[in-house]
């Protein structure tokens, strides 16, 4: 049965209509490996695409500005005392519109400009808002950036210990986008104990391994944790913070009125339903088949001649290096790409080609774990990259993996029918 809300879609807009219908058709039918992404449930969309959009709400439950928000309250309340239950955390602000909103309000609540922070580098793994120049957090305050081992392309501890007790940032950032193995937070916060820094855990990435006990959790030990729900958390496309008790209200007035106006109800009532989602026996199941996955993935490149920076993976995350194969990130993306195969380029540690171009792919299992796939799958995805790798430039080469992608995605498909 066509969905009403589709159908009212094609009969006021029938371009946008087709648009998405083609844009589930991609997402049906190739395989979705950008590390960040995943497929969210119908029961999180139903929540995000709902009228609790409608509603202005600034403020926080039982405190808003303007009347009628005795019912979204509740939705807040909800998802503020799930997701404290998920991650055993004190305090919940679950307004963020995005990861980035949640570190610059972390940033605003901590911290005064100028004062000094130390965060991985961008280009060996970090995050823009880690304090890139080009980001506002590199103009705001002042970065001091650690690195990986160039031989282990581990975080060194020791160096990030030396580090700190020379530079004696304010804050320590721990956390990454490209890191491909677990992170030992008791470490990070005995250093930043040390020299007297507060804590902020970036765990995005990993925010759903941690709640389904695939990675060690940061709560414990940060100050304060930010995450986004749309990664491996499997939620809707939002951010979240949680902190220490002591922080929480310097926290919340960062976020409103400090950094936003509205929250986005629909938003954070989506959240709460994922978050319950979390909570879920069967998403412990998940969470350790993410890794499983990633590792099964890790050793079909390494057979196909791959070398993966670290030598392997604890969590979601894979990450190429291509030179081997006489490639670069750009060529490779764009060939995978017409193979049905979604990835990023990625600069690798030390990586010698320019940020567009880079030496390596990123690729993350979460969504092909969310349609069902196990490891044999991921030994016949490896042998398609490399298939491809092996023959960038030759469209026959693509076109056939594109075939054989379309009929393995043809037996995990994650939206069934949906605007059939
Ligand atoms: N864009 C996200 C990622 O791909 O890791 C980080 O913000």
């Amino acid at each position: 049965m066509t969905d009403p809300a589709f159908s009212a879609l094609q009969a006021s807009d029938p371009a946008l209509a087709a648009i998405l219908k083609r844009e589930v058709h991609r997402q049906n039918s190739t395989l979705q490996m950008i590390a960040s992404e995943n497929f969210t449930s119908p029961a999180v969309m139903a929540m995000q695409g709902s009228p609790l959009t409608n509603k202005y709400s600034e403020g926080y439950p039982g405190k808003r500005y303007y009347g009628g928000n005795a019912v979204v309250d509740e939705a807040e309340e909800l998802a503020r005392e799930r997701v404290k239950a998920l991650f055993g955390a004190e305090h919940a602000n679950v307004q963020p519109h995005s990861g980035a909103n949640a570190n610059m309000a972390v940033y605003f609540a901590l911290l005064n400009p100028g004062d000094k922070v130390m965060g991985l580098r961008l280009d060996q793994g970090g995050h823009l808002t880690h304090g890139s120049p080009v980001n506002f957090s590199g103009h705001l305050y002042n970065f001091v950036a650690y690195g990986v081992d160039p031989e282990t392309e581990r975080i060194d501890y020791a160096a990030v210990r030396a580090l700190a007790v020379a530079e004696q940032p304010k804050l320590i950032i721990a956390g990454a986008t490209a890191y491909p193995r677990s992170i030992d937070f008791a470490e990070f916060r005995s250093i930043a104990d040390e020299v007297g820094a507060l804590l902020m855990v970036d765990a995005a990435h990993i925010a759903g391994l941690i709640a389904g006990g695939a990675h060690p959790s940061p709560v414990p030990y940060a100050d304060v944790v930010t995450f986004t729900t749309h990664k491996t958390l499997r939620g809707p496309r939002a951010g979240c913070i949680l902190s220490r008790a002591e922080h929480a209200a310097a926290i919340d007035k960062a976020i409103f009125p400090g950094l936003q106006g509205g929250p986005l109800m629909h938003a954070v009532a989506a959240k709460a339903v994922a978050f319950a989602e979390a909570q879920r026996p069967e998403f412990r199941e998940y969470a350790a088949q993410i890794v499983r996955n990633a590792r099964a993935l890790s050793d079909g490149l390494i057979a196909e001649g791959f070398r993966i920076v670290s030598g392997g993976t604890d969590n979601h995350m894979v990450l190429v290096d291509l030179r081997p194969f006489g490639v670069n990130g750009k060529v490779a993306q764009n060939a995978l790409d017409s193979a049905g195969i979604v990835c990023n380029k990625n600069a690798i540690p030390n990586d010698p080609e320019k940020p567009f171009v880079t030496s390596g792919i990123r690729l993350g299992t979460a969504s092909v774990t969310t349609t069902g796939m196990t490891e044999s799958e991921m030994a016949v995805i490896a042998a398609m990259i490399g298939e491809v790798l092996r023959s960038p430039e030759d469209e026959q080469v693509c076109a056939s993996v594109l075939l054989r992608v379309n009929s393995l995605c043809a037996n995990f498909v994650p939206y069934p029918g949906l605007y059939d």
